[in-house]
């Protein structure tokens, strides 16, 4: 998993992108309908009972500067009640135990969590990633079934990508530079292709999950991507070319997280 620096999240806390518009471009829809479909959630469904603590974690490279703000804005964008803890590590955890936090979010260099407190179920970054852009892509293709679909990238996020796009209906090619470890995804009924390179350009429906850019000579001519994986860029040329291009550097991989954590609680009612 990369890791996020404050320049890539600098513009979350006030949306400045207006991610939202975006999102209703390519897909229909917007964040928080993104993440209550891939929560499996009604679209009407009222968040705002649901109190959430971020807590920001020192250990290993340190606090990112802007990350818990972030996260804190896009579940407020959810009408979640959320805050950041006064203190951290461990005694943030405390402080959001003892005000009650229904969810708590946090994140060190290897793991980020939303932790239902109430269910004892937790959300990771990756799936919650996986699921947001899987989603994002089926809106944006009107419907996967019986639809090829490169998965970019092996590792974590693509891995659960395959899954969901199988369970989605469509047809999962997965490449990665290692060539082993898309081969692995077979168990999941992907199919491995050696030339990344050559994948991508004969793909028009696109995840990409690798930290890679991805030259605009062999982007195919009307591909969608569906691209969680940072850094992110496409040059002019790939974009002239491309449909859409959906990415945001945190937004729905979190908000997923959240609204997913809720539904454990929302769904025992
Ligand atoms: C969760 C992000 C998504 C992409 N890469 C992941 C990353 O950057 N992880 C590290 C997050 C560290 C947060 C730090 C803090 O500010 O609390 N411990």
């Amino acid at each position: 998993m990369t890791r996020l620096t404050p320049d890539m999240i600098k513009d979350v806390p006030e949306d400045k992108i207006d991610l939202d518009t975006r999102l209703l471009q390519a897909t229909g829809k917007t964040v928080k309908g993104i993440a209550l479909e891939a929560a499996d959630l009604p679209d009407d469904t009222d968040l705002s009972r649901f109190k959430v603590a971020v807590v920001p974690i020192t250990s290993g490279l340190g606090i990112i500067s802007g990350f818990s703000a972030s996260v804190d804005a896009i579940v407020r964008r959810l009408g979640m009640d959320s805050h950041v803890t006064k203190g951290t590590d461990v005694n943030g955890f405390t402080e959001a135990i003892r005000e009650g936090a229904d969810i708590i979010m946090m994140a060190d260099d290897n793991m980020f969590i939303a932790y239902n407190m109430k269910e004892m179920k937790e959300t990771d970054n990756s799936w919650g990633t996986a699921k947001g852009y899987a989603v994002a892509l089926k809106n944006a293709a009107g419907g996967l079934e019986g639809k090829r679909v490169l998965v970019i990238g092996a590792g974590m996020v693509g891995s659960w990508a395959v899954r969901f796009l199988k369970d989605m209906g469509a047809d999962v090619y997965v490449t990665d530079i290692v060539y082993e470890k898309a081969e692995r995804l077979k168990e999941y009924g992907a199919k491995p292709l050696r030339d990344v390179m050559k994948a991508i350009s004969e793909n028009t429906l696109l995840l990409n999950a690798a930290p890679f850019i991805i030259p605009g000579e062999i982007i195919a001519e009307g591909s969608i991507f569906s691209s969680p994986g940072v850094p992110h860029y496409y040059d002019q040329l790939g974009r002239s070319k491309a449909k859409a291009v959906i990415h945001d550097p945190l937004e729905i991989g979190a908000a997923v997280m959240a609204v997913n954590s809720a539904g454990y609680s929302i769904r025992k009612e």
